[in-house]
Formats: structure tokens, C-alpha cells, sequence
């Protein structure tokens, strides 16, 4: 048997149900055309995860096919998470075809957006990546026109050829190639998309004509993203589905800012500090006293807090923090890759922490 779930990409098979691509026997013999694995199903169905230890070889060995095939990759990312959704070292995965950069998930950002004007920071940011791309789109595969700009955009540079789509996992690949194969057939979510981890698992091919295909393929994971550490449920609690609506804290100094369990901001000595964060909007944000947020911290992380949970927190490490300056008329983002961000203005010193294995970065503020 060497079918593939058309859901996931994975192989079908019948005789082990804790791992990719289980479909029980008698359902296989039921049905001999179209197969979901039984994940896919429980997935499409129930919005349930049947979670598999990811495979840190699956990305390497689609990108294989990637490398070696002809036409145009299209390299996904969100806007949500910028810098957590680039993948630096792309042009080693795909050899030397043409990279058409599509930043998707604008419909969350776009109350606080300027799409023209955010375009130019995100070139800089993707630039000094390292990614040679050669063009960005801002879309979101919810609306219907910035599809259909997407689909023009893409025939026009695939040149008749195979499009691959690739990029970090939870980006939203599947949902695009969802809408291209709706734009084309009117068909309804063909492939399996999930709002967490690691749901394609092999490639997907969607025939574009005789020649040619779309090939969606597994997502690369990203260690240093809290997604990569959290339930299905969790994911759900932190992750937002609708525009996000930007809250304008003012601080004092000696003032500590907590985003749920995952991260906590001390305002140190300074002045007039503010702060915007761009978190899904009823994301729990706890203002305290410095002196107090230690004790408050350990007091509720298994109630208020609490998210990530104890099992979670063994996975993410030890607390660290980083220090930053803050220097007058400087307006700094805090990025929590897989969270969200926050913006920071005053004058001062800021201390970030939170779990070892996230990697919070600081940049200059893209909004
Ligand atoms: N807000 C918003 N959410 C999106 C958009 N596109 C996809 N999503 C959501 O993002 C989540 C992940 O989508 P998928 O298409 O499964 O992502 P993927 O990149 O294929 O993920 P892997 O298969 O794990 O690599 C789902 O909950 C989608 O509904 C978008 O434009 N805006
Ligand atoms: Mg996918």
C-alpha cells in the first residue's frame, strides 16, 4: 500500500495508530478512492489533535523534492510574527529559485496597519535575513481579492513551472493552497489546516495544469516560538482569530507588566514609560507592583497565569531575563515569537523575562 492521506501528505497505513497516516483497516477497505487518515479526520471534524512527537527530519526531506524540482517557491510568513516566521537560511533549502515572499495573516494587524507603509519595513526586515526575495506580498488568505492578487502574482512568475510552498509551521501554507484549489474548483478545504503544529506532515500535490503542480509541503518547526511548546488548547487561548485591537498601557517606574504565564516586563528606573501590546484581544495582561510581581507570579501560576501549564514549563526551561535601555524619543518593539508584541516608548530600563527556550527579541518599531 503507498497511498498518501490527501488531509496531510503522510503514507497511509493500517497498523499503527499512534503515528502518521493511520486509517483503520476496515475503513480501508471500505472506502478505495479518497483517504484522510484518521488524525486528518478527528482534525476536520472534532477540531481535535491527535499529536505526533514532530519529526525534525519531515521538513529536510520534502525540501528534497523542493531543491530539486523547477519552478518558483513561494515562501510563507504572518505578520503576526515577523522575524519568528522567516526562515533565514531558505535559499540552502531551495537551491537557486526565484523566492516570492508572502506575509500572511494582515486581516489580524489590519486596524493597525498601513499596509503600504508597513511594506517597507518588513523589505528591511527580510533583507537583513538574509532572504533574497523577489517580491513581498502582505495578504491574508481570508480575504477573496487578496487571493485573487495572489494567483495573478504567482502565474505570472511561475512560468508555466511547479509552485512550492513552503515555510514555519502554523503560517498558514495549507489555508492559501486551500483557496487557490476554491479559486480554481470551487471546492471546499481539501487539505487539513489546524491552528497548531506540525499539521501537514509529507508533501501535497494539486495538479495546475499538465505540466505542473502546487506542492505543499510540511512546515519547519521553530524551537525558539512558544507554539512550538504548547497544548492544542493553549494555542487556542493565545492565538487570535480576528483583528487585534492594540491596548496603550502608561507606566511608572518600578511597575511590571505580565502577559499570561509566558512573559513578564519590569519598568526599572526611567520616566514616562508607555506600552501598546498586540496580543489577541482578551489574552489576560496583569499590571503589578515590581516588588510584588515575584511573589504574584508564583502565587498564580497554576490559576491566573497559567498558561504554560507545569508540564509545558518543564519543556520551556529555566526563567531567564534581558536587560534593554531605553533611550529618550527610541520606540522599541518586544517580540514574543508566536505571541505577539509590544511596543515601548519612554525613557529607561526594562527588564524582559521569561523561559529559556523563547527567543524574545528587540527592534526597532515596525508600526
Ligand atoms: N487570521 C488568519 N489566520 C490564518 C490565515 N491563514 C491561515 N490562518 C490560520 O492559521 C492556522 C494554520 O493554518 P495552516 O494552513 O494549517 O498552516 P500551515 O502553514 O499549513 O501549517 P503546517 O501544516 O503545520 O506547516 C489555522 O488556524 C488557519 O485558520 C490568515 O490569513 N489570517
Ligand atoms: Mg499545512
Amino acid at each position: 500500500m503507498k497511498e498518501i492521506c490527501i488531509g496531510c501528505g503522510a503514507t497511509i497505513q493500517t497498523t499503527h495508530p499512534k503515528e502518521p497516516g493511520y486509517i483503520h483497516p476496515k475503513v480501508y477497505e471500505a472506502r478505495k478512492d479518497d483517504f484522510y487518515c484518521e488524525r486528518c479526520y478527528v482534525l476536520q471534524h472534532y477540531n481535535k489533535n491527535i499529536p505526533f512527537p514532530s519529526d525534525p527530519l519531515a521538513f529536510q526531506e520534502s525540501m528534497k523534492e523542493v531543491k530539486q524540482g523547477r519552478g518558483l517557491v513561494v515562501l510563507m510568513t504572518s505578520l503576526f510574527d515577523l522575524e519568528g516566521t522567516l526562515i533565514p537560511n531558505i535559499h540552502q533549502w531551495v537551491g537557486k529559485k526565484d523566492v516570492l515572499v508572502v506575509v500572511n495573516k494582515f486581516d489580524l494587524m489590519m486596524k493597525s496597519v498601513n499596509k503600504n507603509k508597513v511594506h517597507q519595513s518588513i523589505r528591511k526586515l527580510i533583507k537583513a535575513s538574509g532572504i533574497n526575495a523577489i517580491d513581498v506580498l502582505v495578504i491574508s488568505s481570508f480575504y477573496e481579492n487578496d487571493v485573487k492578487t495572489f494567483i495573478d502574482v504567482m502565474n505570472t512568475m511561475r512560468k508555466g513551472k511547479n509552485v512550492y510552498f513552503i515555510g514555519m509551521t502554523n503560517v498558514g501554507k495549507s489555508t492559501l493552497v486551500n483557496q487557490i484549489i476554491h479559486h480554481y474548483t470551487q471546492e471546499e478545504a481539501l487539505i487539513t489546516v489546524s491552528n497548531t503544529i506540525n499539521t501537514t506532515l509529507g508533501n501535497i500535490h494539486i495538479p495546475l495544469d499538465d505540466e505542473s503542480n502546487l506542492v505543499d509541503t510540511p512546515g519547519c518547526m521553530n524551537d525558539e516560538s512558544i507554539i512550538q511548546y504548547l497544548s492544542k488548547e493553549h494555542l487556542e487561548v493565545i492565538t487570535p482569530n480576528r483583528f487585534i485591537r492594540p491596548k496603550t498601557y502608561q507606566l511608572n517606574s518600578l511597575q511590571t507588566l505580565f502577559v499570561q504565564g509566558i512573559i513578564r516586563i519590569d519598568f526599572l528606573e526611567g520616566t514616562k514609560f508607555s506600552a501598546i501590546t498586540y496580543f489577541k484581544n482578551d489574552l489576560l495582561i496583569h499590571r503589578t507592583k515590581l516588588e510584588n510581581a515575584t511573589e504574584f507570579y508564583l502565587e498564580h501560576q497554576d490559576d491566573l497565569l497559567k498558561i504554560p501549564d507545569a508540564e509545558e514549563r518543564l519543556q520551556l526551561g529555566s526563567l531567564i531575563h534581558l536587560d534593554r535601555i531605553i533611550h529618550e524619543n527610541e520606540k522599541i518593539d518586544v517580540v514574543i515569537p508566536g505571541l505577539g508584541f509590544l511596543t515601548i516608548a519612554g525613557a529607561g530600563q526594562i527588564r524582559v523575562h521569561t523561559f529559556r527556550k523563547i527567543k524574545v527579541k528587540f527592534r526597532e518599531a515596525l508600526l
